[in-house]
This record gives structure tokens, sequence and C-alpha cells, in this order.
């Protein structure tokens, strides 16, 4: 009898001890994993001071992470701790220095520009190293044969762009072949290709012969849609019309989305950025800017390009923006990309953009 009850607690005891393993096992794994498809199904948004991931998580409540708190999963926990350990960057940078002097009469040459950025990474890559960015920015730049050009900018920004702590990359976006030029569509392009790279927020796109004049002007994304080069030299330190949209501007990955990103359309000179101030408006979202001091820049004089120009269906389509803006963008877009080549200072990324 006394047999019969030793053993059939020993076998309540062994129940017992399977029946807790095979759920603490359970748990975990359904914890880890679930936290794994939350973090790598959350999309990125912004807040005023920085960058949080948002979004559902897998019991159907919305979820908003701070990433600079959050702990990660155990794979990323050694390249993770590095960033817990640094703190946000400050807004505004005290790096920056106010009001430059910008000239353009003697050429500069890649080679200085490379040692005079020795903070770089290949393809024109950079984040500061004792705080983190508080965005993470694509410059993108449309471009054929304009290299003299280039080699200014790369000349100018990079200094600015490290002074105001952002995680940035270059992207030149270069039209293959000798079809008419078509601007918007390269920039376009330059979203989804550096989109492939790198986990950005922030596109600004800018034009390869401008340069600001002040380093507050910060090459970064505002709640609303930002138009940077506000303040030209060519056209006398003064806006040429309230709507212009030209030069250099800055959408956020949500901004640029919700106009479906540039018209593909526009072939040769000018409209292109008009159609885009459409988009926004059209999508009630205002045009942020730095004030005219601040928003100074000079632009690099050059005759008028081959190629490129005035396109004559400008006018007709800058009318029906509302009408195209659906089918027309980064929705319809489409491309071959002929090479990449990786410069210390900028990826430069060959592209077949078609013909009209
Ligand atoms: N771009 C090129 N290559 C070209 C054409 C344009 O790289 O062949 C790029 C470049 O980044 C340029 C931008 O596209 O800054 C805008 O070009 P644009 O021609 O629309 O504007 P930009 O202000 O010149 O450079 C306007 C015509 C100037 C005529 C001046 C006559 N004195
Ligand atoms: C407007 C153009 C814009 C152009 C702006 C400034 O007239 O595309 O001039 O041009 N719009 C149309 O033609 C519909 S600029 O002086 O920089 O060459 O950006």
């Amino acid at each position: 009898m006394l047999k019969k009850i030793f053993c059939s607690l020993v076998l309540l005891c062994l129940l017992s001890f399977s029946v807790y393993f095979w759920y603490q096992l359970r748990y975990s794994n359904v914890t880890e994993s679930s936290r794994k498809v939350l973090l790598s199904s959350l999309k990125d948004s912004q807040s005023e001071d920085g960058l949080i991931k948002s979004g559902v998580d897998y019991r159907g409540i919305r979820l908003e992470l701070d990433l600079g708190k959050e702990n990660l999963t155990k794979e990323n926990e050694t390249t993770e701790t590095k960033t817990h350990e640094l703190k946000k960057c400050p807004d505004p940078s005290p790096l920056l220095v106010g009001p430059l002097r910008v000239e353009f009469s003697t050429p500069v040459s890649l080679d200085t520009v490379r040692k005079e950025n020795p903070g770089l990474q290949e393809g024109g890559r950079y984040k500061p190293h004792d705080c983190v960015a508080l965005q993470k920015v694509a410059l993108i730049i449309p471009f054929r044969l304009r290299d003299e050009h280039l080699k200014f900018w790369l000349y100018y920004l990079h200094p600015i762009l490290q002074r105001q702590q952002l995680d940035y990359g270059v992207y030149v976006i270069n039209q293959d072949g000798d079809n008419t030029f078509n601007r918007a569509k390269l920039m376009n392009i330059g979203y989804a290709e550096a989109l492939k790279e790198y986990d950005y927020d922030c596109f600004v796109f800018s034009d390869v012969d401008l340069i600001p004049m002040d380093d507050r002007n910060t090459y970064k994304c505002f709640r609303q849609p930002r138009h940077l080069s506000v303040s030209m030299d060519k056209f006398g330190f003064k806006l040429p019309y309230n709507q212009y949209f030209g030069g250099v501007s800055a959408l956020s990955k949500e901004q640029f989305l919700e106009i479906n990103g540039f018209p593909n359309n526009y072939w040769g000179w000018g409209g292109e950025d008009d159609d885009i101030f459409n988009r926004v408006s059209s999508r009630g979202m205002s045009i942020s800017r730095p004030d005219s001091e601040v928003g100074k820049c000079r632009m690099i004089r050059h005759e008028r390009d081959k190629l490129n120009d005035p396109n004559p269906q400008r006018f007709d389509r800058i009318q029906r923006t509302r009408l195209t803006m659906n089918t027309d963008g980064i929705n319809s877009l489409k491309y071959e990309v002929v090479k990449v080549e990786k410069d210390p200072l900028f990826t430069k990324i060959t592209v077949d953009v078609g013909k009209p």
C-alpha cells in the first residue's frame, strides 16, 4: 500500500515538473518571437525630438517604442548597446557657426575634399560618433555632366552636414544617355535607391549648383515639407514667387509617400517643382521655410544645359497635377540601374530613365 502511494506521488511530481517546463519553454518563445515580429513590422515615424517606432503589436494594441530606450532582441544587443550609451544629438547642433563665405573662383579637387573629410565612410556616408543623430538623411542630387559643380557641392556641403550632426548619405543620380533631362524622375529614383541601402527617414533633394551660405539652414526634415533654398543670390536673396519650391527641398518619408513622390513625366526644363508644390498643397500640407537670412544660398553660374530645353508642356501639366498625381509618381516609377559607383564622398548611381 505504502509503495503504491509513494509511486503515485513520484508520478505526480514528474507530471507537474513537465507541465511547468513545457509552460516556461512555450511562454518565453512566444514572447521572443512576438517581439521580433513587432520590431520588424513597426513603421518609422517622427516625433518632435527624434525618432520613434510606432505601430500595432501582435495583440492589435497600438505601440510607440522609443528605440533609444527600448531593449532590443538578443542578436542586436552588442551593436545596440553602444547606441544606448550615446545620447541624442542636441537640437540645434552646438557645432554650427552661422554665416559662411561661399565662392567659386578657385577650383577644388576631389582629392582635397577627400583629405579634408576623413570621417566619411565609403559612398559619402557619415554619422556623428558622440551622439545619436536626430535624423537619417539621404541627400539626392539629380545629375548629368556637372562634375565641376559637384566638386564645389561636396567641398562645401560635407563639412556643413557633419557640423549639423546628421546621419547622412550622398546620392548622385546620374542620367545615362542623351535623351532629354528629367530632374523629378531622377529624384524619385534617388528616393527608391537610397532606401535600398539604409533606413533613411528624411530626403533632401538638392540641385548640384546650390550651396547654402549659413549652416543653421539644417538639411533635415520638419513637420511640413521644407523649402531650403529660399534666398538665392540669383533672385536678389528673395523668393521669386510664393509657391516657388525649386532648388533644395526636404521631405520626410511619410510626406514623400503622402504626395505619391514626384512626377515622372516632366521632360526638359521647368514646371516639375511647381507640380511638387501642387502635390503638397493638394494634400493639405504647407511649406516650411527658414528665414531669409538663414536661407541664403549661392548658385554656381552656368549656361543652359544641352538636352534640357524648356518643356513646352509644363504649363498644361501643372494645371492638371490633382488629376495626375495619384497615378504618376513613386507608384509608377520605372527605370534601370546601369552602374553604381562608390566614392568616399558620394554614391553615384547611373540610371536609364527612358525617354519622353
Ligand atoms: N542638371 C544636371 N545636368 C543637366 C541639367 C540639369 O545635372 O544637364 C541638374 C543639376 O543638379 C541642376 C538641376 O538639375 O542644378 C536643375 O537644373 P536646371 O537647368 O533646371 O536649373 P538651373 O538652375 O539652370 O541649374 C536653369 C537654366 C539656367 C540658364 C542660365 C542662362 N544664363
Ligand atoms: C518658373 C518655373 C520653375 C522654375 C522657376 C525658376 O517659371 O520650374 O521658374 O527658374 N516654372 C515654370 O516654368 C512653369 S530659374 O530662374 O531658377 O531658372 O524653377
